[in-house]
Formats: C-alpha cells, sequence, structure tokens
C-alpha cells in the first residue's frame, strides 16, 4: 500500500471508506488521520511479527525495559520516517487535496510521562528498534497523561488529560494475554514435602490487559514492541461491594501521577508499581516458558532494566515466582533475580528518593513484603559480618530502617549493575550520594551518558536544517548522528553560515507567528530568543532567569540610553499540582511579562512569553527556534538534562552551570561555544556540608540584587499583594538554599557576554555550528549501544 503514490492513494480513498462509511466528500481530518494510521499499523504488522518470532526462536538474550512513564508524543510523523515514506505520503496526501501537517494536528500527544525521564525512556525505544536491538518497553496505559496546563490570570489551573477520547489508532488490545495481579490478603506459611510453602490467601484480584504499540525502527524491518498494561476488574470478583471493586480497580490505570513531594505515600501509587512489574513479569516468563525448558538460565536470556526505583518492586516479585511458584530455594531465586535485573538512577536529590511506609506497604502487598524483609535481614547481616557492632553503618544502609522500605537500596543490593546518566551525576552517586554501596558492590556502578532521539529533535522537528546538512554532507548523518562532525569542515564558509542564520531566522518567524497566535504578544525574529524549557522545579532555577529579566528592566526604566540587544524570554514549564512554591514561579513569570511587555518605554527590546502546556510536541516548534538555552540548575543537582541536548543539536548555545551533561557538552564544544557561570558541584556540596553561605550579604552588597528582590515584596507589581512573599523568604528567611544569589553577578556578566557575541553574527553561527556539528554525541543510539554492551550484554539482529 505504500509502494507508490498512486497506490497508496488508491488504498488510502479505499480504506477511508470502509472505516469510516463516508465517501471521501464528507470526509474530515480526523477521518483522514485513522485512516492513515491504520494502513501504517496493517503495514508494520508483517515486520511486527516477524521480528517476536525471530527474536524467541533464536533463543537470544532480550532486554525488557520497565518504566512508570513513556513520553512519547506523537507517532505518525515518525513512523512514516522509520518506514522512509513520509515525501511519498505526504505528496499522495497533498494531491488528494489534504494536508499531513493538518492532520497531524488531530493526534493528542502521549503524555504518559512527567519530564526527561519519561521523554528518556521514548527516545531509548526509538534507538533499540532502530538498531535492530531485541528490547521492548513494559508501561502503564494511564486514561489521563499528565495534566493540561492553562494559564488564567497569571495562574496555573491543571485540566484532566484526554488522550484516549477518540482511541488510540497505534494500540492492539491482548485480551488473550491478561494476566491476574494480587493484592491485600495475608499469606500462609505451610510445611509441605518437608518444604517451607506460602501462599497468598484471600486477596484481591485485578486483571492486567496488554494493549501492544509497535516501535518502528528507522530504516529497518525490526518492529519492537511497547506493552502498556490497562488496570480491569477481574471476571467473577468474589467482592461484596462489586461496584467499589470495580472502582478501584480501574483507578490503578486512571492517572499518571505528577511527580510531587507532596504525593508520598499514596497507596495508589504503589498499587500501580507492583501492578506495573508482576504483569510485565508474568507475561515475559509465560512467553519464554513456551521456548526454554527450565527457569535456571532465566538470567542468560532476559533482562530486566528498571528505569529509576519506580518499578523495583520487579526484585521480589521474581523471587516470589521463582520461590512460591516454580519452587526454587531462595539462593537460586536470588542468583537468578540479581542477576537479571539491572536500574538506572534519575536523581540524587533526597527528596525524590522513593520510601514507602511500612504500614502501607505490608498490608497492600504482604508476600512481597516479607520477601524484602528476607532480603534486608540477610543483606544486614552480610554489613554485620564485615563491620560488627557498626549499627550506624548498618541502620544508614538497610533497606527497612525507621519503618520505611528504601527503595534505592533494594535497587542496588537486588540487581547487577547501577549506573547514573552523565559523568558528573555518576561520580556524585559513587563518591557522596550512595558512596559506602559503592564500596560494597564497586563492579556494580557505572555511568551511561543520556542521549536524545535525534531523527525526532531534528530530521522531524527541524526540517529546513535537516535539509541543510543533508545537501552539505549527504544523508549518511540520519544513520549515524557522529557523521554531524562532517559539517566542522563549513566553519569558515561564509554562505553556509549565512544559510544557518537564515533557517535559524525563519524557524523563529515561525514561532513567533504561533506566540502571536497563543498569547497575543508581537515578538522580534530578530531578537535573541532565549529559551528556558523543562519542568518547574526550585532547583532548575528559573527564578535566576526572572531575577535577571527584572534587573535588565530595571535599568532600561533607569537609564532610557541603556543599551540592550534585543531579547525574547521564552519559557515553557508545567508545575506539580502541589508544587505551591513552583506555582509561585509561574505567577511571577507572567507577572513580569506583563509588566515588561505593556510598558511602551520597552518596546521591542524586551519581551518575556510564558507558553501554556509545555509538552512533547509543543517541544519540537521550540528548540529548531531558539538561539540560548537555559541550563542554569544548582550545579549538582540536574542529573542530566536532556533539553539541553536537544538545544544543542538544534544549533542554540548554552547558557549554564557546570550541571549534569553541560559538563560533556562544554568539553565537546569548548570554552569559546558555550557560556558557563556560577558555582561548581564542588563548591555547592563544599557549602552545604561546611556552611559559609549568607545570602543576606549578597542581598546587603549588591544594589541590583537588593533592589530585583525588594520589587517582590513592595508594590513594584500591582494587584498581587503578598503573592510573592514566599520567593522573598526563600531567599532571605531561608538563606536560599538554590544559591540563586550567590550565582546572581556571575549570570548577570555571562548574559551580558550572550549579547556582545550575539552582535558579531558570523561567530555566532560558527558557535552554533560548532554545536550541531558536536552534538552526535548525544544521540540516544550512542546511549543505547553502551547499554547493549556493558549492562545487558544483548546484540543486534540482522
Ligand atoms: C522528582 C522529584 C519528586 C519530589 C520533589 C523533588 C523531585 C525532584 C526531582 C524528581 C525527578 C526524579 C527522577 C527524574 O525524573 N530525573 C530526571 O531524569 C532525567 C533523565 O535521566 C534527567 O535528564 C534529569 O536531569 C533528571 O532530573
Amino acid at each position: 500500500m505504500f509502494s507508490s503514490k498512486e497506490q497508496f492513494k488508491k488504498t488510502f480513498l479505499k480504506r477511508l471508506e470502509m472505516l469510516c462509511g463516508k465517501s471521501f466528500a464528507e470526509s474530515t481530518p480526523r477521518d483522514h488521520y485513522q485512516t492513515l494510521g491504520q494502513m501504517i499499523r496493517e503495514f508494520v504488522s508483517n515486520d511486527w511479527i516477524t521480528t517476536n518470532e525471530r527474536y524467541w526462536a533464536s533463543k537470544r538474550k532480550q532486554v525488557y525495559y520497565l518504566s512508570i512513564e513513556y513520553l512519547l508524543g506523537k507517532l505518525l510523523r515518525q513512523n512514516l520516517i522509520n518506514l522512509g515514506v513520509e515525501a511519498m505520503v505526504e505528496r499522495g496526501l497533498q494531491e488528494l487535496g489534504i494536508n499531513l501537517t493538518e492532520i497531524e494536528e488531530i493526534e493528542p500527544d502521549a503524555g504518559l510521562g512527567n519530564g526527561g525521564l519519561g521523554r528518556l525512556a521514548a527516545c531509548f525505544l526509538d534507538s533499540l528498534a532502530s538498531l535492530n536491538l531485541p528490547g521492548h518497553g513494559h508501561g502503564i496505559r494511564y486514561k489521563h497523561g499528565l495534566f493540561e496546563q492553562k494559564i488564567v490570570d497569571g495562574y496555573q489551573v491543571e485540566l484532566p488529560e484526554q488522550w484516549l477520547r477518540s482511541g488510540n489508532v497505534w494500540e492492539v488490545r491482548k485480551a488473550d494475554l491478561a494476566v491476574s495481579i494480587s493484592f491485600w490478603g495475608n499469606v500462609e506459611a505451610k510445611i509441605e514435602n518437608d518444604r517451607l510453602i506460602f501462599r497468598h490467601l484471600n486477596a484481591e484480584k485485578v486483571t492486567a490487559v496488554p494493549y501492544d504499540i509497535p516501535v518502528v525502527g528507522f530504516n529497518t524491518n525490526t518492529v519492537n514492541t511497547l506493552r502498556l498494561w490497562s488496570a480491569e476488574p477481574a471476571q467473577f470478583p468474589f467482592h461484596q461491594d462489586v461496584l467499589k471493586y470495580k472502582r478501584e480497580t480501574e483507578a490503578i490505570s486512571e492517572l499518571l501521577y505528577p511527580d510531587d513531594t507532596h504525593d508520598e505515600g499514596k497507596i495508589l501509587r504503589l498499587k500501580q508499581q507492583y501492578f506495573l512489574v508482576s504483569a510485565c513479569i508474568q507475561s515475559i516468563l509465560r512467553s519464554y516458558k513456551k521456548q526454554h525448558a527450565n527457569l535456571e538460565q532465566l538470567h542468560e536470556y532476559v533482562c530486566l532494566h528498571i528505569n529509576d526505583t519506580h518499578p523495583v518492586l520487579a526484585i521480589p516479585e521474581l523471587m516470589r515466582i521463582l520461590m512460591d511458584e516454580e519452587g526454587f530455594g531462595w539462593d537460586e531465586a536470588w542468583h537468578i533475580t540479581t542477576n537479571a535485573i539491572s536500574y538506572t538512577n534519575h536523581t540524587t536529590l533526597s527528596e525524590a528518593l522513593e520510601k514507602w511506609p511500612v504500614h502501607i506497604f505490608q498490608p497492600l502487598l504482604p508476600r512481597i513484603y516479607m520477601i524484602i524483609e528476607e532480603i534486608n535481614e540477610r543483606f544486614c547481616r552480610m554489613l554485620w559480618e564485615e563491620t560488627p557492632g557498626n549499627w550506624e553503618r548498618i541502620s544508614s544502609l538497610a533497606i527497612i530502617a525507621d519503618h520505611q522500605v528504601k527503595m534505592a537500596h533494594l535497587a542496588i543490593v537486588g540487581s547487577f549493575s547501577v549506573n547514573g546518566v552523565a559523568r558528573l551525576h555518576t561520580e556524585i552517586l559513587k563518591e557522596r550520594v550512595m558512596k559506602p554501596f559503592f564500596q560494597l558492590y564497586p563492579d556494580k556502578f557505572n555511568n551511561k551518558t543520556n542521549g536524545i532521539a535525534y531523527r525526532r529533535w531534528l530530521l522531524q522537528a527541524n526540517p529546513r536544517l535537516s535539509a541543510l546538512i543533508t545537501e552539505a554532507i549527504g544523508a549518511e548523518w540520519t544513520q549515524s548522528a557522529d557523521k554531524l562532525k562532517q559539517l566542522l569542515q563549513f566553519q569558515q564558509d561564509e554562505p553556509f553560515l549565512q544559510h544557518l542564520k537564515k533557517i535559524k531566522t525563519d524557524n523563529k518567524k515561525q514561532l513567533a507567528e504561533m506566540i502571536y497566535k497563543q498569547n497575543g504578544i508581537a515578538v522580534d525574529s530578530e531578537a535573541i530568543f532565549d529559551v528556558q524549557v523543562k519542568r518547574l522545579h526550585a532547583y532548575k532555577r528559573q527564578l535566576l532567569n526572572v531575577l535577571h529579566i527584572m534587573y535588565l528592566y530595571n535599568r532600561m526604566k533607569a537609564d532610557s540610553s541603556f543599551e540592550i540587544v534585543p531579547r525574547v524570554f521564552i519559557f515553557g514549564a508545567k508545575a506539580s499540582p502541589g508544587y505551591y512554591y513552583a506555582k509561585k514561579i509561574i505567577k511571577l513569570i507572567n507577572t513580569v511579562a506583563d509588566k515588561v511587555n505593556t510598558d511602551p518605554q520597552i518596546g521591542n527590546r524586551l519581551k518575556v512569553v510564558f507558553l501554556e502546556n509545555y509538552r512533547v510536541s509543543l517541544a519540537e516548534r521550540i528548540f529548531p527556534a531558539a538561539d540560548v538555552s537555559e541550563q542554569i540548575s544548582t550545579a549538582s543537582k540536574e542529573a542530566s538534562g536532556t533539553g539541553n541536548m536537544k538545544f544543542m543539536l538544534n544549533g542554540a548555545l548554552t547558557i549554564g552551570t557546570l550541571d549534569g551533561a553541560n559538563v560533556e557538552i562544554h568539553e565537546l564544544v569548548g570554552e569559546d561555544n558555550i557560556f558557563i557561570f556560577g558555582l561548581t558541584a564542588a563548591e555547592v556540596l563544599r557549602y552545604y556540608q561546611h556552611g559559609g553561605y549568607e545570602s543576606v550579604e549578597y542581598y546587603h552588597h549588591d544594589q541590583r540584587i537588593r533592589e530585583v528582590v525588594d520589587q517582590l515584596v513592595n508594590g513594584f507589581f500591582p494587584n498581587v499583594s503578598n503573592e510573592f512573599e514566599p520567593i522573598f523568604d526563600s531567599l532571605l528567611g531561608e538563606n536560599d538554599q538554590y544559591f540563586v544569589l550567590k550565582d546572581f553577578a556571575s549570570y548577570t556578566t555571562t548574559q551580558k557576554k550572550v549579547s556582545e557575541a550575539f552582535k558579531d553574527s558570523i561567530r555566532w553561527q560558527q558557535k552554533s555550528l560548532m554545536n550541531i556539528a558536536h552534538a552526535g554525541y548525544f544521540s540516544s543510539d550512542r546511549t543505547i549501544k553502551e547499554y547493549a554492551r556493558d549492562i545487558w550484554g544483548i546484540l543486534p539482529y540482522q
């Protein structure tokens, strides 16, 4: 059906009628979207089946990526590109009077993730399939993804997200592959034939139904699977209150939790976590047993990778199945489990490390809790034998302590590999946060610097730049990102650099149109587009960016001859619904935007734009239009960042701290092509350890700081009395935990350098080119090859 344009058109028209029961004349863009989606799914179905059969028949090792989040975005364009039929379909549709870009709009973003962690999982799936690697994803089919954000009067308002409202054209429901999950009840221990047997009695059963989504590789026949599990009531519920049971069951896959300190201890979240791992492991073992005689070598054929600690119950769940259902003894089960499971850590922030109160955990998952207790006891015994009497060490490393289950400790003890997501992050894990564990298991720890699906973020999101690159160095870069380095030969090529500039300006004009449509703000596409898009968190320091904007505004007001290179500051950020402080920052950004944008004295020299509902599809429009990428987290806090890589790939220059993967970007592009400022991670950690920072001193000694901080509370912003007091207090009352005031001067000086550099247009384009040319390193293909080689031990097919 995709063999030629004519064939495509013919099939499309026929399918449209069959599927929608309407004539072409009556059909709507939604009908066109549904038809094209169905056609693609049907087209890949053969390769999908073959890929799977081949994997099992060959009996080679396969990896399962377990993640509570997948931030997929839209799939239509990606699938067309990966199948190599995009241009043909686009032309064919055009001849029928249909605009592909318009029908793309119909597809909802699959927003089953909060941010970087979920998007990373989606990028990894793309790379696994594109590299012909046997790797599949397992996740939850949330009915509602991350909330939709509206900005009303400058405040964030959350609306439920409804991506499944019109169905999901990519998924296939596999009701026959459903499995049963048990919660609550009690455990009975009995001796049978000289063996201690455990039975989970009186459990409440939930049915997990898989929905499979094909993951189509780029320019290959490999089609892997993303299996999303949905919770449904069991067929014959033994329950007095059936309605209550139905409601509680369906609640499990009802919504994605927005990451949030205030959700600690939510029982539903724990239910989701166990639901995912139990369903996933049962389904893997069922397939495995069809091909293999016994489970003794499971770890030689199967690897379960857990994306952060959310799926860490895979460890006790696999132990449970091996012991209680398959009859293995503890030691054998432990050997198999700990050789099958690998773990990625995504944060060192203590408030983000998962801990579950025993009083919640134990009743919900009684048998799983028993197994964790046993793991803990054996682990503590081992520690005791190493350092007898050192209770302090034992209680700080224990898996269960202070009536809590510490999920990261369980992950480290029960897996064969622990990796961080950027070099600096892994060093901090090894030398500080997880140091005693590193000393205990030095060989487990390794680094895998994050990467991005560069085809989505460049080939797909930035067609103008992609065309220029292909014209300059050929199309090989779409297969191996390293080839982007060949662009370095154009460093002194002025026409090429001019072309690069023209492309950026065109992309900026396109974004400017969108900004005008959505926010009613007219921005000048000749100005610097300075962008900070990411979740709103105190440690990411959107506040530092805003205070700098306020400072610029003050300078311009005080001195009408103050010269400034025109700038548009663009923000996109969702705050967790319960994160009070983050919401205050959103209100502040919008309040500053109102003040600045409506001041006739400022005109086009300074504009501030907050784009609502930041998500994958919006990101795809923003990155190609950015001049400056804001990566300004307090050093040591951002594990890696991946937006930083997307900006770089699209030729934006980074202003950033030496944090996360910025360190590696800095190394790759060199001093002259990035703007680094602020405290280093070592300095920040030294302050935390030894003290010595007094934010009030910076307030008193720097007049610029005093002015902007005072403006938060002195009526400078009309009609928002007291609104920003919590921000004022965080900076002065709470001694500015994130060193905003400490880094202010350095940030301001560096921003000035950015403006100066932008004036020299050709030099700027050279810097931009250096960034694009070196971004190949951050392809998730590179990252996934490293995981495959160093951790999973899997090989490509074909
Ligand atoms: C969660 C929470 C929840 C409680 C409040 C504070 C807080 C802070 C951070 C987080 C995120 C935890 C895990 C996570 O999403 N990490 C992100 O993973 C990305 C992919 O590896 C990485 O690029 C980001 O730097 C990292 O923050």
